[in-house]
């Protein structure tokens, strides 16, 4: 008979699984960003980085193929508390994401995706020469403006191009099903600009796509990954805030990052518009931390300990 002293009290007790650290020379930096003023639809993102926090003492520190995560120390910086004015609090969070950029890996927690707006513009100012944006997502977030506004998180896209660093033929789009008009013209101007259909990923492949990917950001001096988990079929993620059917499936993401995180300089990610509010058996949060935690050993091998070795096909 097989005994087990396995309660259902936490095997790994802490935040981030017991790898957490006051370190300020830890390889990862996280900052909770919890704003979902720019929401055009339903909201309720701004609960995700206490919910993501809450489920990781539930989570063993390894990665999904068995690599343990011990080592590997995480910097927690908190959320920044919400300012009611919204370009007051833009302004903090670039600040407060400046200084999280100083490790060698940033992990940014949303929040709704107008967060990525002030995110990027620290990471534009962060890294030395061009970058490139991998904007993984059901939707392109390439409006100029939206219900009036430049700010929305549908024109995201549209801000992060304004950066000085960024060549437009160094942005990828990945699982996108829904275009605006605008965002349509937009695109029939810069067809340098990558678009891989959530469609086009069916058809040809997570890995085909994840190679073009990382063809076209080959040049960039570092990559910023901004994955909102609209991007995931609502079967995958049903927790947010504008979901579209017929979408990428988790494993797809995951397949998707692992070949980016191993071909390009990526120095930070940010997750956005999960909404634990809207969410069932916390299915999206929890797919939000599977990612986090395979994220945690690929800067593990690459960045941290890069003899660590390979243990994926
Ligand atoms: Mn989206």
């Amino acid at each position: 008979m097989i005994t087990s002293s396995r309660t259902i009290e936490p095997t790994h007790p802490g935040a981030w699984s017991g790898l957490e650290s006051t370190d300020p020379s830890a390889e990862i930096g996280v900052l909770g960003v919890p704003f979902d003023g720019g929401s055009s639809f339903r909201k309720g993102s701004s609960f995700a980085p206490q919910r993501i926090r809450e489920l990781t003492p539930h989570i063993a520190p390894a990665t999904e193929e068995g690599m343990p995560l011990s080592g590997l120390r995480i910097y927690d910086y908190g959320d920044v508390p919400i300012d009611l004015n919204w370009q007051q609090y833009f302004s903090t969070v670039e600040k407060r994401a400046t200084t999280v950029l100083r490790h060698p890996f940033s992990l940014f927690l949303g929040g709704d995706h107008s967060v990525t707006i002030p995110l990027t513009r620290a990471f534009s100012k962060s890294i030395k020469g061009e970058f490139g944006v991998v904007h993984i997502d059901a939707h392109l977030d390439l409006a100029d403006t939206f219900k009036g506004h430049r700010w929305s998180h549908a024109c995201t896209e549209r801000r992060v191009l304004e950066l000085p660093n960024i060549e437009s033929r160094h942005m990828s789009l990945v699982g996108i099903r829904s275009f605006m008009e605008d965002e349509l013209l937009f695109l029939a101007d810069h067809p340098e600009i990558e678009v891989h259909t959530a469609h086009n990923v069916y058809m040809r492949g997570i890995k085909n796509v994840a190679y073009d990917v990382v063809k076209q950001l080959r040049s960039a001096d570092a990559v910023y990954v901004t994955l909102d988990i609209d991007a995931l079929d609502p079967a995958f993620a049903p927790g947010t805030g504008t979901p579209e059917a017929a979408g990428l499936s988790t494993r797809d993401v995951l397949e998707l990052l692992h070949i980016v995180f191993s071909k390009l300089p990526i120095r930070a990610l940010d997750i956005v518009e999960v909404s634990p509010p809207l969410d069932h058996a916390d299915i999206t949060s929890v797919a939000a931390a599977k990612v986090i935690y395979e994220v945690f050993g690929w800067v593990k091998r690459i960045i941290a300990f890069p003899g660590a070795g390979e243990t994926r096909q």
